[in-house]
């Protein structure tokens, strides 16, 4: 075992053992309505991905490595006793996490939570940047899916009109206006269960007239079979969305009208075709930490660790049944995306829905656990989303630049 592994291993087994008796790590109370095997995600394939997971990325590392040890050596010893100021190096991409490893880091002080996000976060990515995209909602409401958190269920009365597929040429319009604004990846979000033939014709020719812009292209269209997940990558989708929102152990108190394993067919179809995988979650829909620590290992434990990982915080729709849930501790929130970071260190962490309750300075502590993409553009699907220019602000205030943006297009 390496060093570094072999101290945090150390401090990780310390701090469980502290956490056996903790109340915010027991099991969710109550009965679920199914729990759902995941053999599937977290099995075979897990030692091959290992392998190929473990390329390096020398030059950085050591750059990166000079800079870290530097730091660390003069600031850590937690506060267990332990070292920690061994580097974290970029030979720490795992498929094996365990669960009480994933509640371990949940469970650390803030502080040293944050710092090995961080510094895991500059081992693998440009510090100081944010991957920036924007959301059109290309049909919206009466999904016949009972999704809890969703304003877009045909089940529940949030006063939302229901509308038909936009025509291509006005998404073509409304993306062209995403790339000025200074977006570099446009996604396309649509209220079904799974498309349809003739609703992939239409798709595909919307992913067209993106690409042709020079944006990378995304979309969330619900459950694809493995054919259309074909269709859509030849038409050039760059990106799938398909979340898996919360625990397996969880899920059935949030969605009855398809099971966890659903989400997993399509997220291997998705692999398969080629694309790249937009998976994450919800939190602040009444999950516990372990639901939370589950969720996390579910998408860092995949064959492969999705690129983009979006963290929602939940959005409470009047009129939907978590209309009334109350909001997360906001350290709750950032502990989950520094995990996130450091559970899948090389994807994207996406600081999703939920920004626009959210303070300037909770944001800015999002970045700093390791968020590198937002959602960009005043709107979500169907709610609100902070304005671009307080966006823009927000950005120069903390010194971060928008990744593979023209330059011009955030200073109009
Ligand atoms: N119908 C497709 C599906 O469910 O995959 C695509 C659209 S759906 C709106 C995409 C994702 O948005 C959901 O999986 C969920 O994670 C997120 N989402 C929806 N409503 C939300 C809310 N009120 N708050 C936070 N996230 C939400
Ligand atoms: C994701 O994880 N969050 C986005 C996107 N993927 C499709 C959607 C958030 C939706 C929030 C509620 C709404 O605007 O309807
Ligand atoms: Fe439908 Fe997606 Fe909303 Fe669920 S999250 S109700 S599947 S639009």
């Amino acid at each position: 075992m390496r060093g570094a592994d072999a101290a945090l291993d150390i401090v990780d087994s310390f701090v469980a053992c502290k956490l056996t008796s903790s109340p915010a790590l027991a099991e969710h109370p109550g009965p679920r309505r199914q729990r759902l095997p995941i053999a599937a995600a977290e099995g075979s394939a897990r030692n091959a991905s290992i392998r190929r997971n473990t390329r390096r990325h020398t030059l950085r590392k050591a750059a990166m490595n000079a800079s870290i040890t530097a730091a660390m050596t003069t600031a850590a010893t937690n506060t267990s006793g332990n070292d920690v100021s061994a580097p974290i190096t970029d030979d720490d991409i795992r498929n094996d996490w365990q669960l009480d490893e994933v509640e371990a880091l949940f469970a650390l002080p803030f502080q040293d939570l944050l710092f090995r996000a961080q510094t895991v976060h500059r081992v693998h990515h440009t510090p100081n940047t944010v991957q920036m995209s924007t959301l059109l909602s290309v049909k919206t409401g009466a999904c016949p899916e009972d999704c809890a958190y969703c304003p877009q269920s045909v089940r529940y009365d949030t006063g939302l009109d229901r509308e038909a597929l936009m025509a291509v040429a006005d998404v073509a319009a409304r993306a062209k206006a995403a790339r000025e604004a200074g977006a570099t990846r446009f996604c396309m979000g649509a209220a079904w269960r799974s498309p349809k033939k003739r609703d992939i014709e239409v798709m595909t020719a919307m992913i067209r007239e993106v690409k042709s812009l020079g944006l990378e292209s995304c979309a969330t269209l619900g459950m694809l079979s493995r054919e259309q997940a074909k269709e859509l990558r030849d038409a050039g989708l760059d990106y799938y969305n398909h979340n898996i929102d919360t625990s397996p152990e969880f899920y059935g108190e949030i969605i009855t009208t398809r099971d966890f394993k659903d989400r997993l067919d399509t997220l291997e179809a998705v692999r398969e075709a080629g694309m790249n995988v937009c998976c994450g979650g919800i939190v602040g829909m009444g999950e516990t930490m372990r639901d939370r620590a589950r969720m996390l290992q579910v998408l860092a434990n995949l064959p492969q660790h999705p690129e983009s990982v979006p963290i929602n915080q939940l959005v409470a729709v009047p009129g939907t049944p978590l209309a009334d849930q109350a909001p997360i501790d906001p350290f709750d929130f950032v502990r989950t995306i520094a995990v996130a970071r450091i559970l899948m260190p090389r994807s994207a962490v996406r600081l999703s829905a939920g920004r626009e309750k959210m303070s300037d300075e909770l944001q800015a502590l999002a970045f700093f656990a390791g968020a590198n993409s937002i959602f960009y553009g005043e709107k979500l699907l169907t709610t609100g989303n902070p304005d671009v220019e307080h966006d823009r602000a927000l950005l120069v205030r903390l010194g971060i630049q928008a990744a593979g943006a023209a330059p011009a297009a955030l200073h109009a």
